[in-house]
């Protein structure tokens, strides 16, 4: 007999969703049973890790990942990482036991009573199926719900009996669908568009994450080079769109108003592609444009096209959109932007060592291909401009500034890319939040270098203590923390560097290894 069970998994393999991060109940159990020996289960000691983990193999896959959670409790411990999963467009298939049928009524032990009002806002759809045989279509309808423009998660829960069910008749035709999106510019749009641009004095480039998330990396670098243009990278960073030693290339912007004026402030025309206009965080009210320049956004979500509060955008597929704009536009004669100087080491007083000598050595010693998973919220000014970023794919950040996305999502990435180094750089702070996804990497043996920058202190809050003028906030300290200690608690080779040759000796072994390890750095506190 086909059940639902069987239904489900044979969805699940023909999407290519067949890895499951977990953490398992009892209500859960019933799905887990004979689980088929093409998938791999991958476990989470919490439901943050377990997030996170599958958030980061989605990220780097640019494929929908499967999560089983537990209920409520495990869902509510998942729910933090969700509010980063939503703002990076992450095709997230959160799926959790719920009790049986019969028994959510008199809320027996583990019924989720309201269980698809629990993870909203932060899913895009979320759903309990009205009956045991529509779970096989309800988990095809997740599947292509978080994958579909703009990418999300999605949330299902399902009661445990249903899974033992007779499947419905018809439920073959499920496995096999494809549903495809179409996202170019009408012709006339295209025309607007070129037009603006090609009659711009001095326009110039702002490019977001969902540029990397669409593989358009080297679009954005022929548009930039045909209009001569400078490329910034859009505020509040979560991926690296652009290659960092490139020409045009201008760093991020900052997140607030009046600084985003400011440094565009030289331009005639904004073209903003695959970001929100703008992620701000810092309040720092100003003109939301300098004085006399246009803006045009280009993005493949409407949310983020209706909210702007100024501008004009265009709702279409990144890709297909940079392509058409490189085939329509002329050359422009104007000079090519100069490459920025490159940053200059630090010097080292003896002491503790500076954030900045640890990412001057990762550069030097990284393969150029490395993916950074970044979580150390002090000191991303610092890294943009010393660490080269060249392929798509090379960094991610916690896209609502989530902590406890780095650590598990170094974890997700580099299960996804095998062939790629993932080198997490994760704050004394930060890592606290998805620790336990070390035991992960130690058991499944994913060889991610964890380097735990540790200043004693959450850096990123003593200087915005300083711009909101607080200056007795307690709570803002993590002294007495041993990083090699608790790596190895969870089953991770752990080192402390304490120089730059410590710390260049220990990056150099851990690179040529196999195996996942730790590396706690002693650092001062900087500026972000
Ligand atoms: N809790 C969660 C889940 N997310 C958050 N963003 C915060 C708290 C607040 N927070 C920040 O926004 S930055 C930060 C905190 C606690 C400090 C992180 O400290 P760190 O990095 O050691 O990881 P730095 O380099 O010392 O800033
Ligand atoms: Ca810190």
């Amino acid at each position: 007999m086909k059940t639902v069970h069987s239904a489900s998994y044979e969805i699940l393999r023909q999407q290519g969703l067949t890895t499951v991060f977990g953490n398992p109940g009892s209500n859960e159990l019933p799905f887990l049973k004979g689980f088929p020996e093409d998938f791999q289960y991958i476990l989470g000691l919490h439901e943050g890790a377990v997030v996170g983990m599958a958030d980061g193999f989605a990220l780097a896959s640019g494929k929908p990942a499967f999560v089983n959670l537990h209920a409520a409790a495990g869902t509510g411990n998942g729910m933090g990482a969700l509010t980063n999963a939503w703002y990076s467009h992450s095709p997230l298939v959160i799926t959790a036991g719920q009790q049986v049928r019969s028994m959510i009524g008199v809320e027996a032990m583990l019924a989720n009573v309201d269980a698809p009002q629990l993870p909203k806002p932060l899913v895009k759809w979320s759903h309990e199926p009205a009956c045991a045989e529509d779970v096989p279509r309800a988990l095809s309808q997740a599947i292509h719900m978080a994958n579909q423009a703009p990418k999300g998660p999605v949330y299902l829960s399902i009661p445990y009996d249903d899974w033992a069910r007779a499947a419905p008749a018809g439920v073959e035709h499920l496995a096999r669908r494809q549903v495809a999106s179409a996202g170019l510019p009408a012709a006339a749009q295209l025309r607007s568009l070129v037009q603006r641009l090609t009659a711009a004095r001095n326009p110039v480039l702002v490019l977001g994450p969902d540029v990397d998330g669409s593989q358009s990396n080297h679009l954005a670098v022929q548009l930039a080079e045909k209009l001569r243009m400078p490329a910034w990278v859009a505020p509040s960073a979560s991926r690296c769109p652009f290659p960092t030693r490139h020409p045009s290339f201008r760093g991020v912007l900052p997140a607030a108003i009046a600084g985003i004026s400011r440094c565009l402030a030289e331009h005639d025309l904004i073209l903003v592609v695959g970001a929100p206009v703008f992620r701000y965080h810092q309040f720092a009210p100003g003109d939301y444009l300098p004085a006399g320049t246009e803006l045009l956004h280009i993005t493949c979500d409407p949310g983020e096209a209706a909210r702007a509060p100024m501008g004009d955008a265009l709702v279409a597929d990144i890709a297909e959109t940079l392509q058409a704009l490189v085939w329509a536009l002329p050359d422009s004669d104007r000079a090519m932007p100069r490459a920025l100087p490159l940053a200059e080491p630090v010097v080292e007083q003896g002491g503790l060592l500076r954030p900045e000598t640890v990412f001057d050595v990762l550069d030097e010693l990284a393969p150029k291909d490395a993916i950074y998973v970044k979580e150390s919220t002090s000191t991303v000014g610092a890294f943009w401009q010393r660490v080269e970023m060249r392929e798509p794919g090379s960094y991610f950040f916690p896209a609502a500034g989530g902590l406890g996305f780095g650590l598990p999502a170094a974890v997700g990435v580099q299960l996804a890319r095998p062939e790629r180094q993932v080198i997490g750089i994760i704050g004394d702070g930060s890592a606290n939040y998805g620790i336990t996804a070390l035991w992960t990497a130690a058991q499944y043996q994913i060889p991610v270098v964890f380097i735990i920058l540790k200043n004693g202190t959450y850096g990123a809050l003593r200087w915005f203590a300083d711009v909101l003028q607080v200056s007795d906030a307690p709570g803002l300290d993590v002294p007495g923390l041993d990083f090699c200690a608790i790596g190895r608690g969870y089953g991770v080779h752990s080192v402390q560097a304490n120089t730059r040759e410590e710390f260049a000796q220990a990056l150099s072994e851990a690179l040529a290894g196999k195996r996942p390890v730790l590396i706690e750095v002693p650092t001062l506190t900087i500026e972000p």
